[in-house]
């Protein structure tokens, strides 16, 4: 049995890794759903098109369904509401979500620097994996599948994605949700953010949380993560602290042992 002396360290010890999936395991937004958004409009019919800045403003709602509501709120208010709005606006997230799989299917997304990496370290140690995103879950598992490994769904013991909440990012209940289904305190586990409405979420629910940039969120306010880089880094690749910097002794990537230094401070 365990000295109760070290109760408080095994309580407080990393245990489990969270990552968003948008942005941060991959750079999914500009080339992949944005794409995929504007097939389903084309195919539907609808003059509606997304270009690289106007997705960018419309990015500031979590969510594809609550994103297509908000374009027609903030640009389209012409645009003659038909009498089930909501049934078609389902109709074209199911028409998106089969184009934006189909386009995983075909290898277009690959993962950002570092994530296969630190996964692999993160399972070699035995440490805790989950998912906490907004998107729809089919949207997950095809990225899991055709960037990581066949299996690599497998690796999350929660995937918590999409209406599985009704509140999305920047609520917290994404996390809530997946630390109430992992039995951990937030003190136990270190999220993976790239954008602002991910770090809210995530502090929210009491977590330590690591930004990795990209180009839509690199003037988000990130007050209050635990780290800030332009990405995780390989060997070869190395990584940018841009906040919150921490020694690193020479380190040029972010792993565990450098995640176990942020639980710490
Ligand atoms: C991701 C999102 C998602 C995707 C689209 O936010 O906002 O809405 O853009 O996914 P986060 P769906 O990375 O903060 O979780 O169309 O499947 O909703
Ligand atoms: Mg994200």
């Amino acid at each position: 049995m365990r000295p109760q002396h070290l109760d408080f360290f095994v309580e407080m010890t990393l245990q489990a890794l969270i990552f968003d999936v948008d942005g941060t395991l991959a750079d999914t937004e500009r080339d992949g759903h944005r794409v995929a958004f504007n097939q389903a409009f084309a195919e539907a019919g609808l003059d509606w098109h997304w270009d690289v800045p106007m997705y960018g403003e419309l990015l500031a709602v979590t969510g594809g369904k609550e994103r297509m509501r908000f374009y027609l709120d903030r640009f389209r208010p012409d645009w003659p509401r038909p009498a089930d709005l909501d049934a078609q606006i389902a109709r074209l997230h199911a028409a998106k979500t089969r184009h934006y799989t189909a386009l995983l299917a075909r290898g277009g997304i690959p993962l950002r620097p570092g994530v296969a990496r630190l996964l692999n370290e993160a399972r070699a140690q035995g440490l805790r994996l989950a998912i906490a995103t907004t998107t729809t879950p089919e949207n997950v598992t095809a990225l899991l599948e055709h960037a990581l490994d066949p299996r690599a769904a497998s690796w999350f013991e929660v995937i918590a994605a999409g209406d599985i909440v009704p509140a999305k990012k920047p609520a917290p209940d994404i996390y809530h949700y997946t630390l109430e289904k992992m039995n951990l305190d937030p003190g136990q586990c270190l999220a993976f953010e790239d954008s602002e409405n991910g770090l809210r979420s995530a502090q929210g629910a009491g977590l330590r949380t690591v930004i990795t940039i990209n180009d839509y969120t690199r003037d988000h306010d990130f007050t209050g993560a635990a780290l800030v880089l332009d990405q995780l880094g390989e060997p070869a690749i190395p990584f940018s602290m841009l906040a919150n910097p921490v020694p690193v002794n020479g380190r040029t990537f972010f792993d565990l042992e450098l995640a176990r230094r942020l639980m710490e401070s």
